[in-house]
């Protein structure tokens, strides 16, 4: 490891996916957390699905990022602590800390150490003039953030790519809320967040022609195979996205194709015919949804940062 990089390893719990999985198809309807899809294979997969031409969003908000980073920087002002949920290996983060004035430190906050050091390894490279602080640590939980050299005027929390979408309404309110109380009053959220436009543009980006997110979404269960000896036949599931246009969000499952016994870590589970399981929420937002979930965590929009289609946002959210 670089030895100007100093990582606060705070340890976070081993996932449980054994436990998390048989406890998601135990319940009625069947359910498996979409945080399981980011294995290797998984991770490699969503990065070709950020380049399938229906999947608007990546581009869509790196396009807001190279025209709006400067007057972003300027709204956050000098001497930030910046703090970004994830790794941070994106262009995005790039474009920030380019233009960022004088900030005092980097702190990626991500759980698994060898993705934190690599990406922050890189970013150290490219930018030596700044104190890197990465901490190992699962962001859904509080987290202690580690101390300059000097003093931060303000800390902001950077969580791009409309990840917070991925929460319930609930959970997101909540992980907002934690944001507000590790920024302290001062301090600010920038977070990239998708918004609702015509539902077939967004379906399509949930299910693009060249069937990646298929594949993603379907790898789900190719790492069950792998990882806690199921013997899932992929070719006995189909992926399925749909927008649910009321509540604002696609809803992707998997479905099985026919009456079927699958064995998961040496329990047998039984799938009818054209049963579905959740596996992700994409959830998205007009500017009333994004006021409302702020104000519901006790923090207000200051601004917002658009595309000239308005396909996507990056909005900065205060104290109330
Ligand atoms: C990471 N997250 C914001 C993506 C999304 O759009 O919900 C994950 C994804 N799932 C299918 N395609 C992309």
């Amino acid at each position: 490891m670089n030895a100007s990089i100093k990582l606060l390893d705070l340890e976070p719990a081993e996932d449980d996916l054994l436990g998390d999985v048989l406890a998601g198809l135990a319940a009625t309807p069947k359910r498996l957390p979409s945080k399981y899809f980011y294995d290797a294979v998984g991770s490699r997969l969503f990065e070709r699905i950020c380049e399938q031409p229906e999947y608007y969003l990546t581009r869509t908000e790196l396009e807001i990022m190279r025209d709006h980073a400067e007057d972003m920087a300027q709204a956050l002002g000098p001497g930030v602590r910046l703090v970004e949920y994830g790794s941070g290996a994106g262009l995005k983060t790039r474009q920030l800390l380019k233009v960022l004035q004088a900030p005092v430190a980097y702190v990626p906050v991500e759980i698994s150490r060898s993705a934190l050091l690599a990406s922050v390894g890189r970013l150290a490279e490219e930018f030596p003039g700044i104190e890197m602080l990465p901490v190992c640590a699962d962001f859904t939980q509080r987290v202690a953030l580690p101390e300059p050299g000097r003093p931060p005027r303000r800390t902001v929390v950077y969580f791009p790519g409309s990840t917070l979408g991925n929460f319930e309404n609930a959970v997101a309110v909540k992980l907002l809320a934690q944001m507000r109380a590790l920024v302290g009053s001062g301090g600010a959220v920038l977070v990239g967040l998708d918004r609702k436009k015509d539902p077939a543009m967004i379906e399509a980006a949930y299910n693009d022609a060249a069937g990646v997110t298929a594949e993603f979404t379907l790898n789900l269960l190719a790492r069950l195979n792998r990882e806690l000896d199921a013997d899932f036949d992929l070719s006995r599931f189909r992926h399925q996205a749909r927008y649910d246009a009321v509540k604002g969000r696609i809803e992707t499952h998997i479905t099985s194709s026919c009456a079927q016994s699958v064995s998961v870590g040496g329990q047998r589970v039984e799938f009818g015919e054209g049963e579905a399981m959740l596996v992700e929420y994409s959830c998205k937002y007009d500017q009333a949804d994004v006021e409302r979930m702020a104000a519901s965590a006790g923090l207000v929009v200051e601004r917002t940062w658009t595309d000239p289609s308005d396909w996507f946002s990056v909005q900065l959210l205060a104290h109330a």
